[in-house]
């Protein structure tokens, strides 16, 4: 990698990954575009423009005049919020990955893909679910997810495209909240530990799933980019994940720190229905294999780290 245009840059991953890239290839060779204004850390540390992913037209424009070699394609609807707008959801996630691959082909640039855990579903093996499985998840997310990892796979073997994708599990931050995801209850926990002392989960006890905290992912994306293509066997999409928990598991981390928290529940059928369909915890051999995927964080070290930046935030 070394032109990245980077779409989405104003969502929770986005506003990380561009100042990481920015450090690594430096700031006038990582284009943030996002559809709406982004936060300074984005669009003050180097070239920013706006746009929509299914404008293909402006799309190629931008990388073109940007001589992109590498798309960082993260623009999407997440989950919950894309099942009250299932039909706008599908053009942007799908029909975006669709143009963005286009945008790949016609300049001959590298895509980079974000596939999630929401790709599988009911009838997928829960516990350590295999690289290779059943594929039939019920959200319009997890359909758009599918497509997309398909496509990718499509425009690799067809056109020869350098395709690449993680299958992220639920993505833990301090710098940005995520908005409208399933997995959101992991972030939002550690704003209200410190600011109220106690949180209420939308989603209930038992519920496992997959999480990681943001610099492993964001060191995962571009190991991935950087991996020797010949010892790439998925590609589209490698599973990864740091570690898997339940609500309760999160609240005994937080209350290692804070002994006084309390975790409470008023459950949200809807997203208790998503997190069910997904995998309780994801087998990551292919991508330790093929890339040498390491997380280095755990629930632990992840909720020390996570209390202590929101503190230093004034939250
Ligand atoms: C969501 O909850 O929608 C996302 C995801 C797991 O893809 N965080």
């Amino acid at each position: 990698m070394k032109r990245i245009l980077v779409t989405g840059a104003s969502g929770q991953i986005g506003v990380e990954l561009v100042p990481y890239l920015r450090k690594i290839y430096g700031e006038s060779n990582v284009l943030a575009t996002a559809r709406r204004q982004v936060p300074g850390i984005v669009s003050e540390g180097g070239p920013f423009e706006l746009l929509d992913v299914r404008d293909g037209k402006a799309f190629s424009n931008l990388v073109g005049s940007f001589k992109a070699d590498t798309i960082i394609h993260l623009a999407g609807i997440l989950s919950a919020r894309a099942e009250t707008m299932p039909q706008e959801s599908w053009e942007i996630n799908a029909g975006g990955t669709f143009v963005a691959l286009e945008c790949a082909r016609e300049h001959g640039a590298a895509l980079f893909f974000p596939s999630s855990i929401a790709a599988f579903g009911p009838s997928t093996p829960q516990d350590n679910t295999p690289q290779v499985t059943a594929q039939r998840p019920t959200t319009i997310y997890g359909v758009a997810k599918v497509a997309s990892e398909l496509l990718c796979d499509y425009y690799h073997l067809k056109f020869g495209v350098d395709t690449r994708g993680l299958r992220f599990p639920g993505l833990i931050s301090y710098e940005a909240l995520p908005g409208g995801g399933t997995t959101d209850y992991a972030v939002h926990i550690y704003y209200s530990a410190l600011s109220e002392g106690r949180y209420t989960s939308y989603i209930g006890p038992g519920t496992y799933m997959d999480m990681m905290y943001m610099p492993d992912a964001l060191a995962a994306v571009v190991q991935l980019m950087e991996a020797d293509p010949s010892r790439l066997v998925n590609r589209n999409a490698y599973n990864i994940s740091a570690m898997s928990f339940a609500p309760e598991d999160i609240a005994a981390s937080i209350k290692r720190i804070i002994p006084s928290f309390e975790i409470s529940y008023d459950v949200d059928p809807v997203r208790q229905a998503i997190a069910e369909s997904w995998p309780n915890s994801l087998d990551c051999t292919a991508a330790k294999e093929e890339w040498g995927f390491a997380p280095e964080y755990d629930l632990d070290r992840m909720t020390e780290d996570m209390l202590k930046r929101l503190k230093e935030k004034n939250v």
